[in-house]
Order: C-alpha cells, then sequence, then structure tokens
C-alpha cells in the first residue's frame, strides 16, 4: 500500500525515532512497581487537587507512577518538577498528591491525562506503559529528550500516611536513577515557592531563595517595609486547622516584629499537629466557609479579627462576630476586594495606574454584590472562569496585576512582567510616590506568586486593615453579601450536567437552563446556576436573592429542577 507523506515528512522524509528502553531499567521499574499493585476493581482520576482519596486505598501505587510522571516532565520541560503530598482540606485518613510545574504552577493540564493513564495502569505493565510514554512525550521528528537529567523535588503535610508514601515515591525515582531532593514537612505553597525559586534562580526573574529560610525571610522583609509608619489594632487568631500550616506560621512569626516593635500580633490556634484525628475536625477554612460559623473552641470577643487556614495551608477565610455577636464571614471574594482597590490605590499614588491593567477574577460562586461592587465602586473589570484554582490563575496572568480568589478562599495576585518593570523602575517624583512605589515593591515579595498561599494572603490583608484603619466592621460594610444558598444534590449521572460560560449556565440536559432562567426571573436579584462537581459525585447547586427566604426558595426550586433532568426518567 502507498504511504502518503505530509509535506513536511517529505521535506525532512524522516520518521519518529523509537525510543526502547535498556533492560536493566525495565527490570528496576517491573521489580519497584511490584511492591505497589491496584486494589481490586480501583480507578484513579487526576482531577483538579491532583489525585485524593483514603491514604491506604491504593494511593502508594498512585505515588509510584507520580514519581515517573514527575521524571517525564523534568525532561519535557528541562526544569525541576514539584510533587506535594497532601489532601488538604480532607478528613485526617485521607491523602493525595499532585505535581508541581516549573513556574510553582499546576501541572499543565494536557498531562493530567497521562497522570490518569499511568496511574491505572496494573504494576506488572508499568515498565513498558512508561516506555510508551517517554516516545509519545519525549520524542519527535527533531529530537529526543529521554537523555536529559531529571530533578524532583518533594514535600508532605502533617499526615501519618505521608512518610510511607514517600516510600512509594522514591522507589520510582530510585529505580529510574534521578536526582531528588526531600523537603520534608512544608505547606503546598512553600513547596510551589520553592520549585519556582529552583528554577529561576540565576535568572532575572529570580524568585527567592530555594529553601524554606528563604520564604520566611522574603515575606518578613516585605511586611517590614509595608508596616513602615502603620499599626496594626488588635491580635488576629489564626486557626491553623490542626494542619502543617500551625508550625509553619509559628516558624515564620519567629521573623516577624512583635506587635510592641511595631508588628503584629498573631494567635495561633488549632495547631495540634501530634493527634492525627484533630487536623480539619471542627475547625480549617472549609469548616468555616460550609457551615457558615467559627470553630467551637476558638472564643474570640465581638470584634476580634479571626481566620482559618485549611490543612495543606492554601486557602484562608476570615471573620468575626460583631457586637450583637453575629458572626460574618469575610471569605476570598472580601480578601479579593481589599487587596484590588489597595493595589489600585497604590498605582494612583504612585502615578502608573494608566499604564497597568489591573482586574479581578472570580467563579461564578462569588457573591453577586461583590462583582457589583468591583464594577461600579472599584471600577475594576471582572472576569468570569470555571471553579478550580487553575483557571483562575490564567484568566489572573491575563492582567498586569491580576487579583484572583475563588469564594473559598483559594487565591494570589499576579504581577505581569511588565508590572515588575514598571513598578521596580518608576522613578518616585514625591514622598508620597516613593511611598506607594515602595509599597508596591514589597507587594511583590509579600506575595506568593506561585500560588494562593494562606500565610502570605493572611498578611497581605492584615497589612491592608492597618492601611485603612479598617476594623472587620468597616471591611464588610464595603458591600452587603447577596443572601445566598449552596445545595448538593444527588444524581443517577452527573456527567449528563454540561455548562457553557464559565459554568453558569447548562447546555445540557436540554431545557433545564430555560426552567432556571424563568425560575430566577421571578425574584429580585434572583441569579442562580448548578454544574457538576469536580470532586464528588454530585451536581452542586447555587442561588442567590434579594432576601434569605427568597434564595432558599429559589435554591430549593433549582435543585427540583436538577432533581427532575438528573433522575434519569
Ligand atoms: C478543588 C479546587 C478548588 C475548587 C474545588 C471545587 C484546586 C487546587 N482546588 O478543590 O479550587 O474550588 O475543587 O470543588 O484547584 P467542586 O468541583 O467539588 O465544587
Ligand atoms: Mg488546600
Amino acid at each position: 500500500m502507498a504511504t502518503f507523506l505530509n509535506p513536511v515528512d517529505s521535506i525532512f522524509n524522516k520518521p519518529k525515532p523509537v525510543i526502547h528502553l535498556d533492560q536493566a531499567l525495565l527490570n528496576k521499574l517491573a521489580d519497584g512497581a511490584a511492591a505497589y499493585p491496584i486494589p481490586e476493581g480501583r480507578k484513579y482520576e487526576y482531577g483538579t487537587a491532583g489525585f485524593r482519596m483514603k491514604a491506604d486505598a491504593g494511593l502508594d501505587h498512585v505515588m509510584f507512577t507520580v514519581g515517573l510522571i514527575a521524571i517525564l516532565r523534568s525532561k519535557k520541560r528541562n526544569a525541576t518538577i514539584g510533587i506535594m503530598i497532601t489532601a488538604s482540606h480532607n478528613p485526617a485518613e485521607d491523602n493525595g498528591v499532585k505535581l508541581v510545574d516549573p513556574m510553582g504552577d499546576m501541572l499543565e493540564q494536557s498531562w493530567e491525562g497521562f497522570a490518569t493513564r499511568l496511574a491505572n495502569t496494573p504494576s506488572d505493565k508499568i515498565p513498558k506503559a512508561y516506555e510508551a510514554l517517554v516516545n509519545e512525550t519525549l520524542v519527535d521528528e527533531i529530537r529526543q529528550l529521554q537523555d536529559r537529567p531529571a530533578k524532583v523535588v518533594f514535600a508532605r503535610d502533617t499526615r501519618a500516611s505521608g512518610p510511607y508514601l514517600v516510600t512509594a515515591l522514591k522507589a520510582a525515582l530510585d529505580a529510574v536513577g534521578v536526582a531528588y531532593e526531600d523537603k520534608g514537612i512544608l505547606t503546598t505553597p512553600q513547596l510551589h515557592y520553592i520549585v519556582r525559586c529552583i528554577n529561576t534562580e540565576g535568572t532575572v526573574y529570580a524568585f527567592g531563595e530555594p529553601t524554606e529560610k528563604g520564604y520566611y525571610t522574603k515575606m518578613a522583609n516585605a511586611f517590614k517595609t509595608l508596616m513602615y509608619g502603620r499599626t496594626i489594632h488588635g491580635a488576629i487568631t489564626v486557626d491553623a486547622a490542626n494542619g502543617v500550616g500551625g508550625p509553619k506560621l509559628r516558624q515564620l512569626i519567629s521573623y516577624l516584629p512583635t506587635a510592641a516593635e511595631g508588628g503584629i500580633d498573631i494567635k495561633v490556634v488549632n495547631d495540634d499537629v501530634l493527634k492525627p484525628e484533630a487536623l480539619n475536625f471542627e475547625c480549617g477554612a472549609d469548616y468555616v466557609k460550609t457551615k457558615q460559623r467559627s470553630p467551637p473552641n476558638l472564643n474570640a470577643k465581638p470584634g476580634d479579627r479571626c481566620c482559618s487556614l485549611d490543612g495543606d495551608a492554601d486557602r484562608v477565610v476570615y471573620y468575626y462576630n460583631d457586637e450583637q455577636n453575629v458572626f460574618h464571614l469575610l471569605d476570598g471574594d472580601r480578601i479579593a476586594t481589599l487587596g484590588a482597590a489597595f493595589l489600585a490605590d497604590m498605582t494612583r499614588v504612585a502615578g502608573i495606574d494608566s499604564k497597568l491593567k489591573i482586574g479581578i477574577v472570580q467563579t461564578a460562586y462569588a457573591n453577586g454584590a461583590s462583582t457589583e461592587y468591583v464594577e461600579k465602586v472599584l471600577k475594576l473589570p471582572v472576569t468570569v472562569t470555571a471553579t478550580g484554582v487553575k483557571h483562575l490563575h490564567h484568566a489572573a496572568a491575563r492582567y498586569d496585576i491580576g487579583v484572583y480568589f475563588e469564594a473559598n478562599g483559594h487565591g494570589t495576585v499576579l504581577f505581569s512582567d511588565n508590572a515588575i518593570k514598571i513598578i521596580r523602575e518608576s522613578e518616585p517624583k514625591s514622598p508620597g510616590q516613593k511611598h506607594a512605589l515602595d509599597s508596591l515593591r514589597a507587594c511583590i515579595d509579600l506575595i506568593n506568586q506561585a500560588v494562593g498561599d494562606a500565610i502570605s494572603d493572611m498578611l497581605f490583608a492584615e497589612i491592608v486593615l492597618a492601611h485603612k484603619s479598617w476594623t472587620p466592621d468597616n471591611w464588610r460594610n464595603t458591600y452587603i453579601d447577596l443572601p445566598n444558598r449552596l445545595v448538593r444534590v444527588e444524581v443517577a449521572d452527573r456527567s449528563i450536567f454540561k455548562t457553557t460560560d464559565a459554568e453558569r449556565r447548562l447546555t445540557s440536559p436540554k431545557g433545564a437552563q430555560e426552567e432556571i432562567d424563568k425560575l430566577c426571573s421571578m425574584y429580585q436579584k434572583g441569579r442562580a446556576f448548578a454544574r457538576a462537581s469536580g470532586t464528588e459525585d454530585a451536581v452542586r447547586v447555587y442561588a442567590e436573592a434579594h432576601s434569605k427566604i427568597e434564595s432558599e426558595k429559589l435554591a430549593g426550586q433549582v435543585t427540583e429542577v436538577i432533581r427532575k433532568y438528573g433522575s434519569g426518567t
């Protein structure tokens, strides 16, 4: 049979070479993988939060395969790749793992499929599957990257299953024989920071010293600059979810000036990492956000500022009780508006606002009142993306200063290369401009741009509140949240619920969106959407409206619509 070559092939007329791995390497992989079989019937998927499950339900098999994916990715990108072992806000018996790309961002989406495929490969087939992936990812007509050295760094949170999972990971790295560094126990954002530091070292984009100490010093120095001449009123109580954030925050505190020195008084609570069952139990950012109440053991007085980190310290939400002892949540939307208002003010004072495009990135879960406040009062543009940090992160990177937060407290600020250049190189024409430029320069260092970082976000919020001399009440009164309701709906098959327009509208099943639209139009400020969860077998319904009763009624009616279309009848 004749073979037709496409024009490029016919010019070079060069078939793609096939790489065969040494038999010795294949044998080592076979021996290593044999110790970590897939439990009967188990299926894995690299989702928005990487792989996550009960730690003893076959996660060791996943760890072995993740090690191999990290090696391939490292060779492909010619850079150090990170691996973080954590299950974030999940219970203590769970664990998980995710990969960190060279700039400290999440694994590129197109590679999630490779990770899923290899994880679902039975142990005896791993050597050949790895060889196939080498050919698929590291070889093309022009070059082959298989001989590049690989380098991997990894860390884990405080979970008891961590050390065993590290053993499974190392088995893969040792089988292939690549360089790696075990960074021990770190928060998720600390590992992201270190990966970015390693990969930018010695370049104009140098991010910092690639150590835990480098992380604390960079943040503490920036904090001191931003606090010059300012006072933080009262203490901040930080609930560390009995996770890794507790001991790491205590370390950071030793680098920060105390309140008496013009610094900050941080009271760390729920920082027991020795009692495994305490992790995320009745505390932490997820508890506070979903239950809309403070952890029972906090004992804060009215007006006290409190915040909660999650189990791996990449999420933070604020809250307080008012004088009537009513609980108020100041979630990711609030941190975004607070931070964006400050950064916009500073660029104006510095006289560089016309050169920089500042914007906010939210998801459909952002309260409608926050979106209106950003557009009408702050006069900043809003981009809405699908749920999941990677989507927000990419959208934020399109602004010069992109502030992104999910309502649940995941978020950070990204400064473009252009913004960094302008902020660094502008010459101040007055003491006011100098102060604003110094503050912006310090923000670039204080805010962990690699990934959302609860500890860095908390310090940023504290600084902005100090600059504005705001109490939590002042902060909350910038806009009043529309009452809202979130419902989890179990359906026969959630995959039939497909969305468009940043998950705000259903395209399938047919007819469902029209019914939701009709319901929304019956309420003042009525807005609702439904989307399939990416982490649980359920559909989530969100509804907001002018009053609490209306929002609940709308949520109930949309839930009925989802049940009807999801029942399969
Ligand atoms: C994951 C995402 C989080 C998102 C959540 C939504 C990351 C690191 N985490 O935890 O951002 O809010 O999923 O869960 O991207 P859902 O799809 O179940 O509503
Ligand atoms: Mg987390």
